[in-house]
């Protein structure tokens, strides 16, 4: 086969729909995108004849050349033959790949649509250039659609595609848009297997202005997104204990010297419990659960806690407005998903938030987070509920869950366990009064917070500074590492 040099990094899709399209001209829209920036083109239009999709084609496929951008024509082989572009894309219920390439060639670009890891491999084996994942979230521009996979089912296709698919490029598709394209192509992408770029219809084709609206994204798409943690450590790289608490003491420190912000959304119950804290470790807190002052708080350099510990409906579009907020001022953001496997509101709250943008880290205890990675646990009001794993399947837990969102998990118990995906600790921490208060994790939200704000490089790092906050001020201790708080780490996987 010969080799294709294309640039899949942001790949308009059109829609020649009133709702998409509006009464513009599909050819002129497409243009404008081109000069934009877009790297890629397909035509998909499901309501032309088959003469007026090869004289749409045939329009776009002169502006494509002019911009040296390949020209694919979404289902209809036919069609690209009679244009003479540069492939096709297909569906699962279209021509097979096979019997495409076939007619088509080994030049031509062929792309396929897969939401499953079935799927994707079928498609890997019989040849396909490209794979278009999706649904990543619900879009109105294509209902059919069999199931919305989100990041983490995005991910699980690349990672089980690295081998086999080695050489295949890949984009995701649906619902993507300046906001999320960014926190998509980060979570998405796996170690082993990145994705090439983003597919997007309405984001682009519905935009006011088209070619500042592809602008916008392909800048969006070559930058990594404000939380990207800048530093984490190679997973071969052994740790040294006393050298990370040394630096997870300074954190501590730092947050006394410098008194960031820690906006809290948190539930009713620990409000003026958690402010106090906050201020006992140094920090100043906001407690401010209205998400139109989000905008403003995520400037000041601090952090946000989402606790949706009493949600309402209310309150969800508040935490979701502010994540958003964050996620664009580069603010760190700590979700305590708090009574998650409690309620079916509960469990559907934890997606609409995962979906709607990015956790520097989530905190929980194990029924909590075992919801958040998809378990089906029913809680009995907050309470974790009985645990069910050993130390190391805890462990691996933490460790999977944060590979998956690319973050950092925290899950608390008489053991907590802490993990960035390739650095996973325990820390022996407890106190039998802990049990017998209410508010103890919550506020560990907080001084979580405090310390991502003065430490965004290593979250880890943080996430273990909001740990030991809460047991010794870290002004006050001179051990250098040596003290009993050294004993209370351990380095697990
Ligand atoms: N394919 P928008 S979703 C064409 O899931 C298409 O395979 C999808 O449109 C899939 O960028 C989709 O407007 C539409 O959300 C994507
Ligand atoms: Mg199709």
């Amino acid at each position: 086969m010969a080799l294709k040099y294309v640039d899949y990094s942001l790949y308009l899709v059109t829609d020649s729909t009133q709702a998409i399209l509006g009464n513009r001209d599909l050819v002129q829209v497409v243009e404008a995108a081109l000069e934009g920036g877009v790297t890629l083109v397909q035509y998909r239009d499901k309501l032309s004849d088959t003469a007026v999709l090869v004289s749409t084609a045939k329009k776009l496929h002169a502006i494509t050349k002019k911009h040296k951008v390949p020209l694919l024509i979404n289902d209809r082989v036919d069609v690209a033959l009679a244009v003479g572009c540069e492939g096709v894309h297909i569906g699962q219920d279209d021509l097979d790949l096979p019997s495409a390439r076939k007619l088509l060639g080994d030049n031509a670009i062929i792309g396929v649509t897969v939401s499953t890891l079935e799927e994707a491999q079928a498609a890997c084996r019989d040849g396909a250039d490209y794979l278009g994942i999706g649904t990543m979230f619900a879009t109105s521009t294509k209902t059919n659609t069999k199931d919305i996979i989100g990041t983490a089912g995005t991910k699980e296709i690349l990672r089980g595609i690295a081998k086999e698919g080695a050489h295949v490029r890949t984009v995701c598709i649906g619902g993507i848009n300046a906001s999320t394209v960014q926190r998509v192509l980060y979570q998405s992408s796996d170690p082993s297997k990145e994705l090439d770029g983003a597919a997007i219809v309405s984001g682009i084709i519905a935009a006011e202005d088209p070619k500042k609206a592809a602008q916008e994204l392909l800048e969006l798409v070559r930058t990594p997104p404000p939380f990207a943690a800048a530093s984490i450590a190679s997973p071969h790289k052994p740790v040294d204990i006393k050298v990370l608490l040394r630096q997870v003491l300074d954190i501590v420190a730092g947050v006394a010297d410098t008194t960031p912000l820690s906006h809290n959304m948190t539930n009713l119950v620990v409000q003026n419990f958690a402010a106090n804290v906050a201020l006992a470790v140094g920090g100043s807190p906001i407690m401010a659960n209205y998400g139109e002052e989000a905008a403003d708080l995520s400037k000041l350099g601090g952090a946000l806690v989402i606790n949706m510990g009493t949600v309402t409906p209310e309150g969800l579009e508040n935490y979701a407005k502010a994540l958003k907020a964050y996620n664009l001022a580069g603010g760190s953001v700590v979700f305590d998903p708090v009574g998650a496997g409690a309620t079916a509101v509960r469990r559907n709250a934890v997606k609409t938030l995962l979906a709607a943008g990015y956790f520097d880290v989530i905190k929980g205890n194990e029924g909590e987070i075992k919801t958040v990675f998809g378990s089906v646990v029913q809680q009995r009001g907050v309470d974790s509920g009985a645990s069910t794993l050993n130390e190391e399947e805890k462990a691996r837990l933490v460790r999977d869950l944060a590979r998956r969102e690319r973050n950092v998990i925290v899950m608390t118990g008489a053991t907590d366990f802490v993990s960035d995906g390739s650095r996973t600790f325990a820390v022996e921490n407890g106190h039998e009064l802990l049990g017998r208060i209410t508010g103890s994790g919550c506020v560990l939200g907080t001084t979580i917070s405090l310390m991502l704000a003065v430490c965004k490089k290593d979250k880890l790092l943080a996430a273990l500074a909001g740990f030991i906050a809460l047991r010794d001020r870290g002004r006050s201790c001179s051990c250098q590492g040596r003290c009993q708080k050294a004993q209370e780490l351990s380095y697990l996987l």
